[in-house]
């Protein structure tokens, strides 16, 4: 065999097993690896090549035009089995990424509003509407704010440790939301009106109808010329919204910070029942707060949230409204 058509068999032996194994190339790695093996610049095909000097000056140039067939035929192979397998890659990609819409998602329970802020909120939205503006303050107090601007004498039994939660500086838990009311009479000028709801405490024992925790929420206003009628007709407005029409009935009774002072029943469901309580501005609470009682007067109110909640939604223990029950909460929206 000449050199000649030893080299022939070479690179026809060349191509058929590059053939194969680029067919059988599973990877874009293995492709690689394959074209520099037979192609690169230390490859079979350059190997061959090589031996070219041995040969006949005239049978180069066919020899060479053979190299380049091969060559060519070779990188046409690589090129089409890349892109097929880069082809396989995105797909095999999109696959794994493919999102299932029909998977069943993840279980959220919905929440609800607590039937003691859905009574907040409903009874804020009748002040609103009548004109009045909401207004919040701390739950810790001064005796002060407690007590003294509201003209609680210094040994009212309130004021006692029996009643009322100090803490150990001295201040103590706030035991109505009137506190808020001196605070923002203290940085406005008449006139005013404001409705302030809030949590409250006091040292009680707990049973079906008394909570150490509990929730008020009082309105006060003070102009020049109010009286005890427009005291009045705000109440029957907010009743009236609040449970619908019905009778209700205003009794003669007694705050250290209103007078005069009475209690109010509504009619409901057959019997009469005590739902807020309210007054004219005692003159010493306006004096405290730097308003004149000769120029202005005040009136105001203040219901039990709780109290409240359980008459319009029938709750017979005032328990089952800190329990967190979800049967129970269930059942307001
Ligand atoms: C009740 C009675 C009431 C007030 C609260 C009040 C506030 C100021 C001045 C005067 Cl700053 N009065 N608030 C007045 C009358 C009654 O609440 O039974 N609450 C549960």
């Amino acid at each position: 065999m000449t050199i000649q058509q030893s080299l022939e068999a070479q690179l026809d032996q060349l191509r058929q097993s590059a053939h194969s194994a680029i067919a059988t190339a599973d990877t874009l790695e293995r492709l690689e690896q394959l074209r520099v093996n037979y192609l690169g610049k230390k490859g079979e095909l350059s190997q061959v090549l090589r031996g070219m000097g041995k040969l006949e000056a005239s049978d180069r140039p066919r020899i060479g035009a053979l190299a380049n067939e091969v060559k060519e035929v070779l990188a046409e192979e690589l090129d089409r089995k890349r892109a097929t397998l880069q082809a396989a890659q995105i797909e095999a990609q999109l696959e794994a990424e493919t999102l299932d819409v029909t998977m069943p998602a993840s279980y959220r329970p919905q929440g609800r509003v607590h039937p003691l802020n859905s009574t907040i909120d409903r009874a804020l939205d009748i002040f609103v509407g009548l004109g009045y503006t909401v207004a919040w303050g701390p739950e810790m107090e001064t005796e002060y704010y407690n007590f003294e601007a509201l003209n609680f004498l210094a040994d009212h039994p309130a004021r006692d440790m029996q009643d009322t939660l100090y803490l150990s500086d001295g201040n103590l838990l706030r035991t109505h939301t009137s506190t808020v009311q001196i605070r923002y009479m203290e940085e406005n000028e008449p006139p005013i009106r404001i409705a302030a709801p809030g949590r409250c405490y006091r040292r009680d024992t707990v049973d079906a109808t008394h909570s150490a925790v509990f929730h008020q929420v009082e309105i006060l206003a003070v102009d020049e010329e109010l009286t005890f009628t427009d005291l009045k007709g705000t109440i029957k407005v907010f009743l009236e919204e609040m449970f619908g029409e019905l009778p209700i009935r205003f009794r003669a009774s007694y705050f250290p910070f209103t007078e005069p002072s009475a209690e109010v029943d509504v009619q409901w469901q057959g019997r009469w029942l005590e739902v807020l309580g309210c007054g004219m501005v005692d003159p010493n609470v306006l004096k405290a707060v730097g308003y004149d009682p000769e120029i202005y007067t005040g009136f105001a109110a203040g219901f039990g949230v709780e109290r409240l909640a359980m008459v319009l939604h029938q709750i017979d223990d005032i328990r089952r409204l800190y329990n967190s029950d979800l049967r129970f909460l269930r059942q307001f929206s």
